[in-house]
């Protein structure tokens, strides 16, 4: 049976950033102007006044100092507040395939492989760009591969569930490699508006090449391990149904809602189980990781799962944290992490990918340089 290995991974990084402060500007230039039209229905109590965001708060709470984002002048002007993407014809690559297919040449660059090896490619991310064609078809198409290709979406676990149908793949001997990509335009299904949650994503691709060559600089996946548990707490109603619906769209929840704290309280305990117990069933000292890649959502979450992983206060250099200039990027951000964050391993070392958000969903790769 073919052993998976990460043969290679790759990152696109979208041209602009957004610091705290300037999208705090454009959030309470927003709120001043809507107090103001609505100052006499909140002067009789019929309108709730807005309150103001600050980037004190931001960091604080969740550790994001930046993102970056496909279009930075919509999501700043006050009267817009949402990314100005405009559609393209059909003849031209879509903008989610674009980002994909850019990580993914970054990836296939560092990999040096045969591009002919490459039987499947998996898009796996929040939200797709159409119902059909498959992104995942056109990301195989633009690149010139053959074989077979699809979408999935597991919210911020797609990368980790796409990484184990990839082994998957390699280990039942479908295919002897495959190209898995992650692009997200988390702004694009973001609400500007929204006090509770204007700061929490950013847009990035990034993708990962899982082949069944056990080349030196590669790394072994030792054990892949999915989990799901019904919950409301992170939910997006958007969908096709919505214009069969006769009450309209009217309500916030077609774009990203969250109860962030309910949230913050049940993955973190879920995610910490679930990683030992998976290293005790393949027998593997999770005190031993050199290095965790964990999901990357907030700075207080990934602290606490480190600390229960480790046993231990995780050194910075042990527990990555990239999401202080990319914020949440959903399913990509523990791909960022590892790609970022690899290059002084000896073969034989050990680490962590692991990601978890809505669903709710979770996912362990535990790894080892070759
Ligand atoms: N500025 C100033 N004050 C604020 C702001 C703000 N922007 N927002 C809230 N406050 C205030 C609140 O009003 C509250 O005030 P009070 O105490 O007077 O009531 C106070 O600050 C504290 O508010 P919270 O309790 O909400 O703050 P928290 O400390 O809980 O921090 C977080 C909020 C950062 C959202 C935190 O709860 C968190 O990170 N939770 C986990 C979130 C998480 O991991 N979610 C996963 C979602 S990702 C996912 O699964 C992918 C989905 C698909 C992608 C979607 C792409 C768009």
């Amino acid at each position: 049976m073919p052993q998976p290995v990460i043969a290679a991974t790759g990152l696109y990084v979208p041209p602009h950033s957004i610091s705290n402060q300037e999208l705090v500007d454009a959030f309470n230039a927003f709120v001043a102007s809507f107090n103001i039209e609505n100052a006499a229905a909140i002067a009789d109590g019929t309108v709730a006044p807005l309150q103001p965001s600050s980037a004190e708060f931001i960091e604080k709470a969740s550790g994001i100092k930046s993102r970056h984002v496909m279009d930075k002048t919509g999501i700043l002007d006050p009267a817009v507040m949402r990314p100005i993407l405009p559609e393209r014809p059909n003849d031209e690559i879509s903008v989610l395939a674009e980002m994909a297919v850019a990580a993914a040449n970054d990836a296939l660059g560092r990999w040096g492989g045969d591009k002919s090896d490459i039987g499947a490619v998996i898009c796996a991310a929040s939200n797709m760009q159409r119902p059909y064609p498959a992104m995942a078809v056109e990301v195989q198409d633009a690149l010139g591969l053959s074989g077979f290709a699809f979408d999935m979406n597991v919210a911020c676990s797609s990368a980790t569930f796409g990484l184990k149908t990839a082994a998957d793949f390699i280990a039942s001997g479908s295919t002897k490699a495959v190209l898995m990509v992650n692009p997200e335009i988390c702004s694009g299904h973001l609400n500007f508006r929204d006090r509770d949650s204007h700061f929490i994503f950013g847009d990035v691709a990034t993708a990962v090449v899982v082949s069944g060559s056990e080349t030196a600089g590669a790394w072994r996946i030792l054990g892949t391990r999915l989990k799901t548990q019904f919950s409301n707490n992170i939910r997006n109603n958007f969908g096709f149904l919505n214009r069969a619906a006769p009450e309209g769209i009217g309500k916030p929840d077609k774009l990203f809602v969250q109860e962030g704290r309910k949230v913050f309280k049940e993955v973190v305990p879920m995610v910490s189980d679930m990683i030992l117990s998976h290293a005790r069933d393949i027998g593997l000292d999770p005190r031993s990781l050199k290095r965790l890649w964990l999901h990357q959502a907030n700075i207080n979450m990934n602290e606490m799962i480190g600390r229960k992983v480790l046993g231990r206060e995780p050194r910075a250099d042990e527990n990555v944290i990239i999401l202080d200039t990319f914020a949440n990027t959903s399913s990509a951000g523990s791909i960022i992490a590892f790609h970022t964050a690899n290059n002084d391993f000896a073969a034989g070392e050990r680490g962590l990918i692991c990601s978890f958000g809505a669903g709710y969903s979770a996912g362990t790769v535990f790894v080892e340089k070759i």
